[in-house]
């Protein structure tokens, strides 16, 4: 599987996530990308780095102005008040505050309300590098779409920060960009009517939910934990289908806790139904392996090998696909990867 792949990660490096009422090291790390990179080369396969002059309209096309421009200079301004009040230790930005029921939807000017008022979760560290490694994890997907857009029948964007948590104006769940999203509507501006979007993160994609909420040129399909058990809580519930003339191109498979691959595998087929129906030009896949039993912070039953099959599932579509990287948070993340990359390719060569 082609990949497209750059270190410029590791800019954002987060220090710590407030987890289980406390501050605990980063789950979201410039390790993963790393360890899910050496996998690869060791398969041998062809990784390309990002294009430095790929279009980044796309980019703004899913998310507003006001949102962007906060994310490209909110470390400065972190900076600066840490500097006012003689903090000395290099301390990442992190909302502490948010706007509830009763509350204004007003932006503050200071830097504490702001970063509440674009955020839905203190687990999101924003560092010095976040908005180099933003930038470059677009690239990086939009790179990838490009080469699909041009022929090449599928292809693996490694981003790192994922994407499908974050929305046209917030940021969470070590989300800023949703970059599977910004890939869906660089293949509608190319031409394409039709883009569906399937996602296999174990936690529900809230962002890439509301970003095509309204729209039927984007069908969103998404297999995760139950929200009323598992994070974000808030989304991603069955009854959520679609608004306006989007009504029916939002789908959502809530799962229990501690599904299986053979209780997975039913609802994946019934998507992949689904998105036969739509009959979609391309396929995006927001490929989060965190449904793996062993994970750190999930709570689904997959092994290892059962995610070969998953990507040859896939595989039966028969449909252009571009693989996007969202979650996964253990030391086997690179196997998880590559076993559904392989079980693509093998099925995608019978
Ligand atoms: C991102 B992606 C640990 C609890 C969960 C946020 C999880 C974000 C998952 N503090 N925190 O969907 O893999
Ligand atoms: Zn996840």
């Amino acid at each position: 599987m082609f990949t497209i792949y750059t270190e410029d990660h590791r800019l954002h490096n987060g220090k710590e996530e407030f987890h289980r009422g406390k501050m605990e090291e980063c789950f979201e790390c410039p390790r993963r990308a790393e360890l899910i990179i050496q996998n690869i080369r060791e398969l041998g396969w062809k990784v390309d780095e990002p294009k430095r002059q790929v279009d980044l309209s796309a980019l703004y096309r899913i998310h507003q102005p006001r949102y962007l421009s906060f994310l490209q200079t909110v470390y400065e301004q972190w900076q600066r008040v840490l500097i006012r009040e003689e903090i000395e230790e290099k301390i990442d930005a992190m909302p502490h505050v948010w706007s509830c029921r009763g509350l204004r939807q007003i932006e503050p000017k200071n830097i504490y309300g702001k970063l509440g008022y674009y955020s839905f979760d203190a687990a999101t560290p924003i560092t010095a590098g976040t908005w180099q490694a933003i930038i470059a994890a677009v690239r990086t997907v939009l790179t990838a779409q490009q080469f699909i857009q041009s022929g090449t029948i599928a292809s693996f964007a490694l981003t790192r920060p994922p994407g499908h948590h974050a929305g046209s104006d917030f940021f969470g769940g070590y989300c800023f960009c949703n970059n599977a999203a910004i890939a869906a509507e660089a293949f509608l501006q190319s031409g394409a009517k039709r883009v569906a979007i399937l996602d296999v993160d174990y936690h529900h994609g809230n962002g890439t939910q509301q970003i095509f909420y309204h729209r039927n040129d984007v069908l969103f399909i998404s297999l995760h934990g139950d929200p009323a058990e598992a994070y974000p809580y808030f989304l991603g519930y069955r009854d959520e289908t679609g608004e306006g003339v989007g009504k029916g191109f939002n789908v959502n498979y809530p799962l229990p806790l501690n599904t299986d691959w053979e209780q997975y595998r039913t609802s994946l087929l019934d998507a992949l139904n689904i998105i036969e129906t739509y009959r979609p030009e391309v396929l995006v896949i927001s490929l989060g392996v965190d449904t793996y039993e062993d994970d750190d912070i999930s709570d689904f039953c997959i092994a290892m090998h059962e995610f070969n099959e998953m990507g040859s599932l896939l595989a039966q579509m028969n449909l252009p696909t571009l693989f996007v990287m969202e979650g996964g948070y253990y030391e086997e993340v690179g196997t998880a990867v590559t076993n559904v990359l392989t079980g693509f390719d093998q099925a995608k060569h019978t």
